[in-house]
């Protein structure tokens, strides 16, 4: 297609009846989010980018306009695609890259509702800090499973999802993406896994834990094997890289000397700042839209003393669950109600990293303000001091044995998900889930996706794709209208959870557990275990998080339906996992492949 420079170059949204169309300018320049000033990407200025508020049913026009030194796309993590496959943001299979000064504009129309995000899928963007809020409000008649929570406030619990805050809560690093790539060349080994803030709505600031509380929470699995190796976690918190190469380099070369001692070693903290919540004024409730857009880690979260309540996920309504804290992995959405019943005050919403790789937290501020009805004091301190009491402390673990954690097996679709898993399949895909070669290689299905694709090839959508040449092991090409299921084993031990991610159509999470997967469907592995399926009300997600193989191995499975034939992305949303290769190319639907109008290919 060809580009052309908008004459606005500000963020501009309007939305006529049933459409929603915005510019988004990618540049980069320097910025401080944590304190510390680098080079970072800025969307129409802002970090995090804007929220796109967009209205179900409408058809979406998003502009973007790249004005960055490098080749870039956007994804909107979550959106379906239904008949649009072009417009998924994916260089080398559905576009090719928009280059520097050029732009693209992908349309689409959005039937679904609910709260996503929108990131660049280019190289490791988003570390450099390209992802934006994106929210789809529900067309009106929509069910909604609000009485669940509080029959006679419904009114009150909808007035609140009308002003939902997205809360994005992500992680920070002080070398750009680049740079880090090439200390992983260099090094051999995962150096991006030491980071260096936590960020809500892209503020936070480097805090250096004293080593007596760094020692007081390492991890009680990972102690012993640091001491039998004369090791401890770094002033970072951070695993140190002599151990990432025990636990995963397996006697491959290694050259953790390159390293400058900032990346794992040296903390330096700064003043950056901290995200204010502002609790609105005489509402009885609010609603918030959690977003983790995270390069690396995963975290638990909590808000002090207050529950939430869940009612989305994925940006799809639940049945209600009320849970204290939630573990969010990479790309993962919760759409929560809490309760503004408690004295007006400060509360810490609370943020630390659960990966074994490093300790790191934060801590956000929901503040209640003056003249709220449940004021109890006419005067409000006006420093954003937290005196709460949290549910999940600096690594994440509970502060008590009442407090409740967020459970994907007791998650139901509200209403009940149509249509339910087929209780057949047409095609079993068995991935097997690895580091090969070295730390930072990683593979979705034993061999690394090769990145060079991204920039040179024709999109793979362009051209009908030749069934007969699948692709060697990180193809999976499909019939449009079958079901298939996708058996993910993670092989061999020490591995993190992988939060695998599904671009286009949902997935239903049918199966999981511990130890070798021997079977060849789950048909087989359900007849042996029943325990572990769940097969008439499983978990409908675009994320799917592989369990920690910490003493043996594990398997995940997923079941889904073809209906949108394009050419998708699986793949880790653990940005340096994504960056050593663990992807795999989804071709789906390849007897009704579709046409792509040349006004849309760039
Ligand atoms: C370690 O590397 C060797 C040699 O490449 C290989 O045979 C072995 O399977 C690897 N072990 C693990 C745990 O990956
Ligand atoms: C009201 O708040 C002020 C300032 O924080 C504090 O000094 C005072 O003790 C509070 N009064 C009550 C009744 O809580
Ligand atoms: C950017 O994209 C263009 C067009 O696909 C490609 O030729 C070029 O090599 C890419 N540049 C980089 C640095 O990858
Ligand atoms: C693919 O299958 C789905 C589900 O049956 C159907 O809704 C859709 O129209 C089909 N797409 C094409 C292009 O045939
Ligand atoms: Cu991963």
């Amino acid at each position: 297609m060809l580009s052309f420079l908008p004459l606005l170059l500000s963020f501009a949204s309007y939305a006529l009846a049933g459409s929603f169309q915005c510019t988004l300018e990618l540049t980069w320049g320097t910025g401080s989010p944590d304190g510390f000033e680098r080079e970072m990407i800025f969307i129409n200025g802002q970090f995090p980018g804007p929220l796109l508020e967009i209205e179900q049913g409408d058809w979406v026009e998003i502009t973007v306009l790249n004005s960055m030194p490098f080749n870039s796309t956007i994804h909107s993590h979550g959106i379906e695609q239904i008949d649009t496959p072009w417009a998924d943001g994916v260089p080398g299979l559905s576009q090719r890259p928009i280059q520097p000064g050029d732009s693209f504009t992908y349309k689409w129309y959005a039937n679904q509702y609910g709260s996503y995000f929108y990131h660049a899928h280019s190289r490791g963007q988003i570390d450099d800090g390209c992802y934006g809020p994106m929210l789809v409000k529900p067309k009106p008649g929509i069910l909604k499973p609000f009485d669940k929570i509080a029959p006679a406030e419904v009114h009150l619990l909808e007035a609140a999802e009308a002003k939902v805050t997205p809360l994005v809560v992500s992680d920070w690093r002080h070398t750009t993406s680049e740079r880090t790539w090439q200390l992983e060349l260099e090094s051999g080994i995962e150096s991006a896994v030491c980071m260096d803030a936590l960020l809500v709505n892209g503020k936070g600031s480097v805090d250096c834990w004293p080593r007596e509380q760094i020692t007081r929470f390492t991890n009680p699995g990972i102690a012993p094997l640091l001491q039998q190796n004369n090791l401890q976690m770094t002033d970072k918190g951070c695993l140190p890289p002599e151990m990432l190469t025990i636990l995963l380099a397996n006697g491959t070369d290694t050259n953790i000397d390159v390293l400058p001692p900032e990346v794992f070693e040296v903390c330096t903290p700064t003043q950056g700042s901290r995200e204010v919540i502002k609790a609105p004024n005489s509402a009885k409730w609010m609603a918030l839209d959690i977003i983790q857009t995270a390069g690396i880690d995963a975290f638990a979260f909590s808000i002090d003393e207050h529950p939430m309540w869940i009612y989305g996920v994925d940006g799809h309504y639940i049945e209600p669950l009320k849970v204290d804290a939630i573990n969010l992995y990479n790309g993962d959405r919760y759409s929560v109600f809490i309760e503004l019943d408690k004295p007006a005050a400060n509360y810490g919403i609370r943020v630390a990293s659960i990966a074994l790789a490093q300790l790191i937290d934060t801590t956000a501020v929901l503040s209640y303000e003056g003249g709220h009805s449940h004021y109890r004091n006419g005067t409000r301190d006006e420093s954003d001091a937290v005196t709460s009491r949290p549910y999940t402390n600096q690594a994440g673990a509970a502060t008590s044995t009442d407090v409740t954690f967020f459970d994907q097996t007791q998650m139901l679709s509200f209403p009940p998900q149509f249509p339910q898993p087929a209780p057949e399949v047409d095609r079993t895909f068995i991935l097997t889930l690895d580091s090969v070669g070295a730390s930072y290689i990683w593979a979705l299905n034993a061999t690394p996706f090769n990145h060079a694709i991204d920039d040179t090839n024709p999109p793979l959508l362009y051209q009908k794709p030749d069934a007969s040449n699948p692709g060697g092991d990180i193809t999976i090409i499909t019939k449009n209208d079958t079901w298939v299921d996708l058996i993910m084993k993670v092989v061999t031990v020490n591995q993190p959870p992988h939060p695998i991610h599904k671009h286009s159509n949902k997935g239903f999470i049918i199966g999981q557990g511990e130890g070798d997967f021997p079977w060849s469907s789950v048909a087989e592995a359900a007849a042996a275990m029943p325990q572990n399926f769940n097969l008439v009300t499983p978990a409908y997600r675009d994320g799917f998080v592989t369990l920690a193989s910490v003493t043996e191995p594990t398997w995940l499975a997923v079941r889904y339906h073809v209906v949108n034939p394009g050419a998708f992305m699986l793949h880790c949303h653990i940005q340096s996992h994504l960056n050593g290769g663990m992807a795999m190319v989804i071709l789906d639907g390849i007897d009704e492949w579709p046409e792509v109008l040349e006004h849309y290919k760039n």
